[in-house]
This record gives structure tokens, sequence and C-alpha cells, in this order.
């Protein structure tokens, strides 16, 4: 049965340029007519030798992603794929989308996602593409179909009813085969594979022994169900706000100690019996780890995993190397020193990781924005990180806190955290920059604040497997003591900009590991408030958010 291809003139849109991590929007944006079509055909212009064969879709159930999903499915018919394999419902959290694509070596993914943004009518919506290696597109490619946005002048589409995604099956759009799969099956078996899921369902049965998991009423729900309570055994009720809704309870999931409050005051509490807390973001790929009254900071979650992969089966045999983005702290750096394993430092964003893992030269990769993942798929992965600590957990036989404690005492700490200016005006935030990156030469051997500057500079990396160049990617002021702050501006807001500055100083002496990350930072804020005028060009007196 063959459908008939109709062309539908278009004219383009402003501003479809992807960011950080795809292309992402308000609801009110890309609910426009032709919007999202302008861009998936952009999508698929830009790709060759698609036809007949087969394309992931999914996403992480927020407000419009049913909408957005038809006319996917009949735009992909009219591109002349062969299959879509489309989540129930939908459904795909970002980890699990990359691991379909690449057991069923897939063509590649479209994945609608705004990750931690909130959803709902007034929320976010984004989209993003994936290659035939599970992983977010490189800036090659997302540079192509910006250029393609500018000058579209039809998408091209077929008429057919809606396909109903509520259940499992396959039906037919023209030549092209819908199949409809099961959003979690595939990923829960790829953990299964890599972790000791016999010690950790062991270590969730123990009467000492109590987990939540917030799921912030984003997509992680279905997987943590299944894997967490299911495959594994924990008591129900162990995943807390476990149904995805489409404006997250009007919710912001984002795993941190703002937007996850509730998360960390129940941990902090001795009379709620818990002994660990995670949480997941929008699109399943971040995590939190919370101790008893103990937040883990994202940069030593990702340091602590690369310490103990020998603990992991999947990770005993050796890690190739490991890699995190520029503004993540440098604790991954001094395990991988002491272990003597190489470590990459690329700029902020998964796609700068995919050539490092395909390579084999990296194992474990990293951001300090909470994502932590490895070379079992192309993107970070938030219930893989909590399934690593529970096997690590499961086999030391500590708590998460202890954990964090024994690891400064054999490496250092490295105090970190990251503050906000969120929903600055974008002229402010792009002059805040401008002039920061015009008085970087007179920086190094400056004075400022009362700390000495050793060196300055805006980060370029040059990609070590495909040699691709990536400049303008944060600008790092270094002290003579190893610290740091570094500045950049987000990649994936839909309002204004908003400043990102990192903190990071480390701290050797082990008497000292137990200081408040604020308090220990705060000549470094002074610093950055200083060197950056971040108050008289921005108007703001404090962040909006600490992590
Ligand atoms: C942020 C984080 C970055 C992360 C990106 C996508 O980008 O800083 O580390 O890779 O979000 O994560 P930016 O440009 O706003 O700083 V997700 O979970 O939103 O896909
Ligand atoms: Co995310």
């Amino acid at each position: 049965m063959t459908t008939k291809v109709i062309t539908i003139p278009s004219t383009p849109f402003a501003g479809q340029k992807p960011g950080t991590s795809g292309l992402r929007k308000k609801v009110s944006v890309f609910s426009q007519p032709r919007y999202l079509e302008n861009f998936v055909q952009a999508i698929f212009d830009t790709l060759s030798g698609q036809e007949g064969q087969t394309l992931v879709l999914g996403g992480d159930g927020r407000y419009y992603n049913d909408v957005a999903i038809q006319t996917i499915l009949r735009m992909a018919a009219a591109a002349g794929f062969g299959r879509v394999l489309v989540g129930r419902g939908g459904i795909l959290s970002t980890p699990a989308a990359s691991a379909v694509i690449r057991k069923w070596r897939a063509f590649g993914g479209i994945i609608l996602s705004a990750s931690h943004n909130p959803g709902g009518p007034d929320g976010d919506f984004g989209i993003k593409y994936n290659l035939g290696n599970g992983g977010p597109a490189n800036e090659g490619f997302t540079d192509a179909v910006y250029l393609r946005t500018q000058s579209i002048d039809a998408y091209r589409t077929v008429e057919t009813p809606d396909v109903d995604l509520g259940r499992i099956d396959e039906v037919n759009i023209g030549d092209m085969c819908v199949s409809i799969i099961d959003p979690v099956a595939d990923y829960a078996e790829l953990l299964e594979s890599l972790f000791d899921f016999d010690r950790i369902a062991a270590l969730l049965a123990r009467p000492d022994f109590r987990m939540r998991f917030d799921a912030m009423h984003a997509v992680t729900g279905p997987y943590a169900h299944a894997i967490l309570e299911g495959r594994l055994g924990a008591p129900a009720g162990t995943v807390v706000n476990g149904t995805p809704l489409p404006d997250f309870g009007d919710g912001h999931p984002d795993p941190n100690p703002v937007y996850a409050a509730d998360l960390v005051a129940a941990l902090a509490d001795a009379g709620s019996g818990l002994s660990f807390g995670a949480a997941s973001d929008g699109d399943g790929d971040r995590n939190m780890i919370v101790g008893r009254d103990f937040v883990v900071s994202p940069s030593d979650s990702l340091a602590v995993l690369a310490a103990n992969h020998a603990l992991i089966p999947a990770y005993a045999a050796g890690l190739a190397g490991v890699a995190r983005s520029m503004p993540t702290s440098c604790a991954l750096d001094r395990v991988a020193e002491a272990l003597g394993m190489a470590c990459y430092e690329t700029p902020t964003g998964w796609k700068y990781f995919g050539t490092l893992l395909d390579a084999g030269k990296a194992t474990l990769c990293g951001e300090e924005s909470a994502g932590t993942g490895s070379n079992h798929v192309r993107e970070k992965d938030g219930l893989w990180a909590v399934l690593y600590w529970l096997n690590i957990l499961a086999v030391r036989g500590e708590l998460a806190e202890d954990v964090v404690r024994d690891h400064w005492r054999r490496f250092g700490r490295n105090v970190y955290s990251r503050h906000d200016y969120e929903g600055i005006a974008t002229a402010a935030g792009d002059r805040l920059m401008a002039e920061l990156r015009d008085r970087l030469p007179r920086l190094p051997g400056s004075e400022c604040a009362g700390l000495r500057i050793k060196a300055a500079d805006d980060f370029a990396y040059t990609d070590p497997v495909d040699g691709s160049r990536s400049e303008r990617q944060g600008v790092r002021i270094m002290l003579d003591d190893g610290s740091r702050v570094v500045f950049r501006l987000s990649g994936t807001g839909t309002e204004g900009a908003t400043l990102r500055v990192y903190l990071e100083r480390y701290v050797a002496d082990p008497d000292r590991h137990e200081v408040p990350t604020q308090e220990a930072l705060a000549p470094l804020v002074r610093l950055a408030e200083t060197v950056a005028q971040i108050a008289s060009i921005t108007g703001r007196q404090t962040p909006d958010v600490i992590s």
C-alpha cells in the first residue's frame, strides 16, 4: 500500500538553531503551524541514505509530545523510512532511545524533550536528532540542519489518520511500518547486563537499608518502577512521583537541591528511616545522588564511579579512559592520574563524548550538571548512575556519604559549586561575556579580589578523534593553587540568557574536608563578581540556583 506524498509550501523561521542539546523553545513557538515540520524536514534533508531504514522515535512525555509524534510519523513515511520504532505512548527516555537505536541498529532517532525544563502549555518543548551510534548528532550535523532551516521552502508529509500508540502493535503508514515497542524492555535488559542485580537486590531487601527514588513526575517513572521495584524487588513505594505527567505536576524536573528539595529534606530527616536517595530529570539522563543529610556533588559522583569501577561487573576489567566536560570539577582527573588512565576534557554537552566512546578512548564520561554515563549507550543515563551507586554500596557495605568521605581522604576534595543567574536579558549576558573576553589578555599575573590569577583563556577544543574544532566554549580563570572560576552562557534555555558561574577549589587537608561548600568558595565568588561585574551588568545580586 503506498500513500501519496504531499508537499506543503513553507517559509523559514528565524532562530531554529540547535543549542547544547537540540532545539528547545516554548510550546507556543513549537506549536505554530509549520514550525516543527520545518525543523524535521531540515533534519531529513540533511540525512542521506535513509530510504527503507529504521528510525527510533520517542520523548519524555511532556505536553505536545503526542501531537509532535504523529506529525513526525507522517513525515518519516514521506521521507522514505522503512520502519519507525516508537515507544508505547510516545515514551522513550533519552538513554532508552539511545539503547534502542543501538540494539536494533537503527539509522538514527528523534528524541522529543526539553530535559529538565518545565513542561505544559506554557512550558518548553524540544527536539533533537541522534545518529546511528545512539548519540546526539555532532556540531557539523546540527549546523547543517540550521543552515537548511534558513532556506526551506516546503515540507513533505502524507495524509493518514493518527496512529494509536497506546498498545504494543505494528501498523503501516503507506510502505512504512510503525512498530510500537515497550519503552522499558530493551533498556532494562541492557542495565541488567552491566550490574550485579543479585547483590543490589540483596541490598534493597535489607531492613536497615531504605531507598527513595524521585522520578519528579517525569519519564523515569515507568523505568524506575520496572527496574527498582520490579526486577530488583525494592518495596512498593520506593519510587515516588512515578507517573509521567505532561506538565510534570507543575514542577521543574531538574534533580538538584533546589528543585528536588523534598528528597533532600527527607534524607536529612533521621526520622524518615531513609538511607539513600536518588532522582532523575525530565528525560531520564540526569541523576542526583543523596546520602543521609548529604547531597553528593555530581562532579564527586563521577569521580567516585570511576574510582570504584573494579566493583562493577561491566567495568571490572578496566576503563579505557575517562572524560569530563570542561566546567566539571577536576576530581575525576585525580582519580585518572592515580589509576593511570587517560582523562579527556571536552566542551559542555554530551555530543562531544561520542567520538571518544566510539573510538574506545573513554569508558566513563560525565558532566557537573548531574549527567554521567558510559559506553553502554551514547547519552548520559540517570538510572544507570543510580544502579552503579547501588552496586558500589552493595559491595562495599557502606552508605553513600561514607563512600564520598573516604574518596576525599584518598584523593583530596575538589570543593565545587555552580551558580546560575537565570532569565537575564540576552544583551546583558552577551555583554558580560564580551567584556570578559576583552579583559582576558590582561588577567594572567594580575590580582583580583585579593587572589592572584595565574592563567585565563576561552576554552577551545580539538576533537582527538575527528579533528573537529569547537571554540568559545567558556571563559576560564585559573589561580596558582589550582582553583578555577569558569563562565559560560547556557545553551539550553528558552527565555533570555542564563549565566553559569562554575567555582572550584581543591582542599587536600582532611581536617578541612567538612567545610561548608559555599563558605570554602566565598573568595572565588568575590573574584567572579569583580572580574565579570555580574551585579552591575545583570542587575542581579545573587544567583537563582546554587547547585
Ligand atoms: C546544560 C548542562 C550540560 C548538559 C545540557 C543538556 O547545558 O550544563 O552539561 O549537557 O544541559 O542536558 P547548558 O548549555 O544549559 O549549560 V539535558 O539533561 O538538558 O539534555
Ligand atoms: Co536531561
